[in-house]
């Protein structure tokens, strides 16, 4: 980071910025300003094969096994029972030979491949496979995370996943780099199989929730908030979710997880719009969305002040709803442009959309990466679209009759990359 660029708050290197060079020096700001990653699905490399990394990964996303049907004559049934190179293979001849790459999935490989300078229109995944293959899984690491510019990753961390757990009980030490989010879904959105899972596990729950159910889930989550140390818990929702309502769903938030969120000033991220299994046999790539009803949230911020809320929505239609509910609720804090909405032009609307509602109060973006790489592409191409939309707000406030400095542009992306997450989990900032 050059201290010319980005000055300490109030230094004397502080300068006003001229229209001019506005654009330029924001863009060199918010490339050059660390983010922390709040939402990914990327794993410490401590966890092994569930550390993803290389090109058959990479060309084997779910959001490129979408794509390629539209694009190839193959069977569903056939696909799956292709290894993951050949799979690899199919979908770059057919999406990246066969065709130009211009979707956002497909640009990110490429935008990828040209950071580490291999061959973009090569003919084959030969150069790629090699390239990869010889990388020292640590020092690929620090590269891909510097090249990003990532300070610290949040994983995505299921307390039922048998491959998880194992990690986790074995008590090794985790690259301090990458935190915990303990994910409930599979309480919240699966209770008929949680429960029996949990009495083999040895609590004391039942279907109905009757009993001492909720006070054993309870223990239950607090062994693994012990454990993992998450930085917030979390949940997918679907774009049905209903707060309040009459299922176990709603039980376990009022009766387990909001106390929880309390007890351990653990923030709840919720994100809400997902319609799973649209298309089973696309298996992960098979899962669609729904415009949701943000007056759920609504509800459930304004009956619990004293927790902090970080919300994404699935639909582009309930973006301007989200901006307007944080205006309300100062326990709600929007973030990133999940999933099918992490595409440039709805970045670009989304962002510029809650910079006018919010200011810089909120956080602009998760890569929900699933594969190393990923974060190369899916940083560069947001903080390119990030760096338009704040240079556009800070040009009207300079017509409005405001100057800015280089300083004040430092800090504003600085709270939106990192600091108002630093409030909500807990965390100190770094300049504390
Ligand atoms: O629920 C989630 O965390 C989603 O982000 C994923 O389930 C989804 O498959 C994904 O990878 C989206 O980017
Ligand atoms: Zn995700």
């Amino acid at each position: 980071m050059t201290t010319s660029t980005i000055p300490e708050q109030g230094s004397l290197a502080a300068r006003q910025i001229g229209r001019e060079e506005l654009r330029g020096v924001v863009s060199e700001v918010v490339r050059q300003t660390s983010v922390i990653d709040i939402h990914t699905h990327l794993y410490a490399p401590q966890f092994g094969e569930l550390n993803l990394f290389g090109i058959d990964s990479l060309l084997t996303y779910h959001y490129l096994i979408a794509e390629l049907f539209r694009s190839s004559a193959i069977t569903y049934e056939r696909f799956w029972t292709m290894s993951r190179s050949e799979q690899a293979d199919l979908i770059w001849q057919t999406l990246f030979v066969e065709n130009s790459p211009i979707s956002e999935a497909t640009r990110g490989v490429i935008t990828v491949l040209n950071a580490f300078g291999l061959d973009t229109a090569a003919p084959d995944l030969e150069e790629a496979r090699a390239f990869f293959a010889e990388r020292n899984v640590l020092e690929h690491l620090d590269q891909v995370l510097t090249l990003s510019g990532v300070s610290d990753v949040v994983m995505t961390n299921d307390p039922f996943d048998p491959q998880e757990v194992e990690v986790w009980e074995s008590s090794i030490g985790l690259d301090q780099r990458f935190h915990a989010a303990l994910r409930m879904d599979r309480l919240l959105n699966d209770w008929e199989n949680a429960a029996p899972k949990l009495q083999t596990l040895g609590y004391q729950v039942d279907r109905n929730l009757d009993g001492q159910t909720a006070s054993e889930v309870r223990r239950f989550v607090d062994r693994w908030i012990d454990r993992m140390q998450p930085l917030y818990m979390a949940v997918s929702l679907p774009d049905d979710f209903k707060y309040p309502d009459n299922n176990a769903r709603d039980r376990l938030i009022r009766e387990v997880v909001l106390p929880v969120a309390r007890d351990h000033k653990l923030a709840f991220a919720v994100m809400i719009g997902v319609r799973r299994h649209v298309n089973p046999a696309l298996r992960m790539a098979g899962d669609g969305l729904g415009r949701a009803d943000v007056g759920a949230l609504v509800r459930l911020c304004a009956e619990n002040p004293d927790v902090r809320f970080l919300a994404t929505f699935l639909s582009r239609e309930n973006q301007h709803e989200l901006c307007v509910a944080a205006r309300k609720f100062s326990n709600l804090m929007p973030f990133g442009c999940w999933w099918f909405l992490n595409a440039s032009s709805i970045i670009s609307e989304i962002t510029s959309e809650r910079i006018e509602l919010l200011g810089p109060s909120f956080i602009p973006q998760h890569s929900d990466a699933r594969v190393l790489e990923q974060l190369i592409y899916k940083w560069e191409h947001s903080r390119g679209l990030i760096a338009e939309a704040l240079g556009t707000a800070y040009e009207q406030l300079l017509s409005s009759g405001r100057a800015i400095t280089n300083a004040e542009i430092a800090r504003d992306v600085k709270r939106m990359f990192s600091g108002n997450f630093c409030t909500w989990a807990g965390l100190p900032r770094e300049s504390e």
